[in-house]
């Protein structure tokens, strides 16, 4: 029979606590059936001390007592690291990141543009700082013209052109008109869409200092009101849903001749100003207008290199804000809250 000695049994315990400091997965499950089970290496280990020498077996048993509390204790210390450490379903789905969106009002941009290029208009950017011949002169309002007022202008502090005046922040989309003309030299056909901002000295529920308008102008051989009453009628069935309407009702502008101001019908009362026995009260008169439009003024054609006798025009500009705001569900009563910063209000949409 091999009989252990003192030194073996110390030699194996030593090497047991070894492989346990060294063990990187150790948990209190594999603790307890790997080393304290019923089979485990502590219960082999004890075993041995059968074959200890009886003089020994006193210190022999004490030292395998201290390795089982030893045992024990670490088992105890692990369950309660185990317990403490916070549960992790790694094949749990992630939780989302917030993830933003374009402002409401470039998602109104975004959609007219692909409105207006399906039906072959191509988008432009025109400066948005411009001189005041863009702005007014060549769209037929000589300096001191009164109908310069409407616009409510700001003007830039800085040198004065001699061709063009002075500096002003575009208080129109129809600075781009020209613009267009000249970009083209002359030539038509032209059937564009400027988006950009554009300001202006007011400022209540339906008016900002800075907000954006659409400008579409389309010059070619034999365009008339026909044209543009189709394209209005286009843009309201796509804009707003089918079976809106638009309507034009005469009007003055300088650069066009003769001039409407355009109309939607109400979504709410479909044009009729009534909801059962009463007004409706979103439109009051079941239209809401949203900018003005024409037939491009022959002067404005001159100033743009176009033989007015071969060509003919029509023109149309419209606020996005008051456009966007009047679609079906949005219920915005104060065009102010698109600027306002407040991210409670722009995440609903
Ligand atoms: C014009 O600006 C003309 N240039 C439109 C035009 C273009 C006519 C081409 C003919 C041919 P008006 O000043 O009415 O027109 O403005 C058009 C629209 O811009 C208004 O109906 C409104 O929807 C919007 N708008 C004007 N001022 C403001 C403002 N301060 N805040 C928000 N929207 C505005």
């Amino acid at each position: 029979m091999v009989s252990v000695s003192l030194e073996d049994l110390k030699a194996k315990i030593h090497q047991l606590e070894q492989q346990l400091q060294e063990d990187q997965v150790l948990d209190p499950q594999k603790l307890q059936t790997q080393y304290l089970g019923k089979r485990g290496l502590f219960n082999t280990l004890s075993k041995a001390i059968k074959h200890v020498s009886p003089q020994d077996k006193r210190v022999a048993g004490q030292l395998l007592n201290a390795f089982k509390t030893s045992l024990q204790t670490r088992l105890q210390q692990l369950s309660d690291q185990h317990q403490s450490t916070p549960w992790v379903d790694l094949t749990a789905p992630g939780i989302q990141p917030p993830a933003g969106h374009l402002h409401p009002i470039s998602q109104a941009i975004e959609e007219i543009s692909r409105i207006f290029a399906k039906i072959g208009f191509t988008r432009v950017r025109y400066p948005e700082v411009d001189w005041d011949y863009y702005a007014f002169e060549s769209l037929n309002m000589p300096p001191n013209h009164p109908a310069r007022d409407e616009w409510e202008t700001f003007f830039v502090e800085g040198p004065v052109n001699k061709q063009y005046g002075k500096i002003v922040l575009t208080p129109h989309t129809s600075n781009g008109q020209v613009r267009e003309m000249e970009r083209l030299k002359g030539k038509p056909p032209i059937r564009m869409i400027n988006i950009a901002r554009c300001y202006r000295r007011q400022q209540d529920v339906t008016h900002t200092q800075m907000f954006h308008q659409f400008e579409g102008l389309v010059v070619d051989k034999g365009i008339n009101i026909q044209h543009l009453k189709g394209t209005l009628d286009y843009f309201a069935q796509e804009f707003y849903g089918p079976g809106t309407k638009s309507r034009i009702r005469p009007f003055h502008f300088q650069f066009t001749e003769p001039s409407f101001e355009v109309d939607f019908s109400c979504h709410i009362c479909h044009g009729t100003g009534q909801i059962g026995q009463r007004r409706c009260a979103f439109c009051k008169s079941g239209w809401h207008e949203v900018g003005g439009a024409g037939m491009v003024h022959p002067n404005v054609l001159k100033a743009g290199g176009i033989d007015s006798n071969q060509y003919t025009g029509f023109a149309f500009g419209w606020g996005v804000e008051r456009t966007y705001t009047l679609r079906e569900g949005l219920n915005i009563d104060d065009i102010r809250l698109l600027y306002s910063g407040d991210v409670r209000f722009l995440e609903q949409f």
